[in-house]
């Protein structure tokens, strides 16, 4: 089918002068033909008209609105390369979108799904995105036709990566990239809190949808390719698989539960910093 049927665009319906829906192919020396992230280097991005990491098309009214949370930690090469690449591709959808780079402090172990709790609660005190886009920082699209909006159920924007030989490493896997609607985000509870180290978070995203009877999407796996950014191995959580048949309910825990403290918040040329303490 028509793989961008099933967009949800905000209500436009008033505007005039509203973009056209099909994107933009990017240029040849912003495009990866293979998982060479090195072409990458060098690309410059409309930085003069992007501000905080925010950006939407000059001469038409963009069809979508949609904040792009990227959880972060020490990984500054991978960020250069990640904003040098994506606001370009964003830009070539014609979106109205905003990076949000959620970095946690040193303290305590990374906890991706409780900076993507965080990072949906901060947007939404400043615009009320009606669209995520959850995204981890070493993985870039390759197909432009990866339509960084949301569809009327959460979507696995990332299901082909090059390192799984393009195609998802077992079907309920949900990690990587996703986009949701954020009242369906609400509506789970958003992410558990509990899971700090690698894995299982995901996983227990896709359960809270499940039990919530929304029905996660995938593009076609031609669209849905990503390229790696290389990096080692984190350290596995031991106890996410315990985590995992523990956590049951999910309006106990999540979104409504997230505390932490905002311990520097700026606006960098390329996206909105806020770091924080968990
Ligand atoms: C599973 C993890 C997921 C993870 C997936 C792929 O085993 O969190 O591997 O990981 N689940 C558990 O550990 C329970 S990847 O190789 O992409 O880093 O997303």
């Amino acid at each position: 089918g028509n793989i961008i049927n099933n967009l949800v665009p905000v209500d436009y319906s008033h505007l005039e002068n509203v973009c056209p829906l099909s994107p933009v192919k990017v240029t040849s020396t912003t495009s990866l033909t293979s998982c060479s992230v090195s072409s990458l280097v060098g690309t410059e991005a409309i930085k003069s008209d992007i501000l905080g990491g925010e950006w939407q098309p000059k001469n038409c009214t963009s069809r979508f609105l949609v904040a792009i949370i990227v959880p972060y930690r020490a990984r500054e090469k991978h960020l250069h390369k990640f904003l040098s690449f994506m606001h370009r591709f964003v830009q070539s959808q014609n979106i109205h979108y905003k990076i949000y780079v959620i970095e946690q402090s040193t303290q305590k172990e990374f906890n991706r799904g409780k900076l993507f709790n965080i990072g949906f609660l901060e947007a939404l005190k400043e615009k009320p995105f009606p669209c995520f886009i959850f995204h981890d920082v070493d993985l870039l699209p390759e197909n432009s036709n990866n339509m960084y909006a949301c569809t009327e159920t959460p979507r696995h924007l990332s299901a082909a990566i090059d390192k799984f030989g393009y195609s998802p490493p077992y079907y309920r896997n949900f990690g990587g990239v996703l986009s949701i609607l954020s009242h369906q985000f609400s509506l789970v509870n958003g992410f558990s809190n509990k899971f700090y180290g690698w894995g299982g978070e995901d996983d227990n995203f896709y359960n809270r949808l499940r039990s919530a009877l929304i029905r996660p999407v995938r593009f076609d796996y031609s669209v849905s390719r990503y390229c790696t950014l290389p990096h080692e191995q984190e350290k596995p959580n031991e106890n996410r698989h315990n985590l995992l048949k523990l956590s049951s309910n999910y309006v106990l825990e999540g979104l409504n539960s997230t505390k932490y403290t905002v311990i520097q918040r700026s606006d960098e040329p390329l996206f909105a910093k806020i770091v924080v303490d968990l």
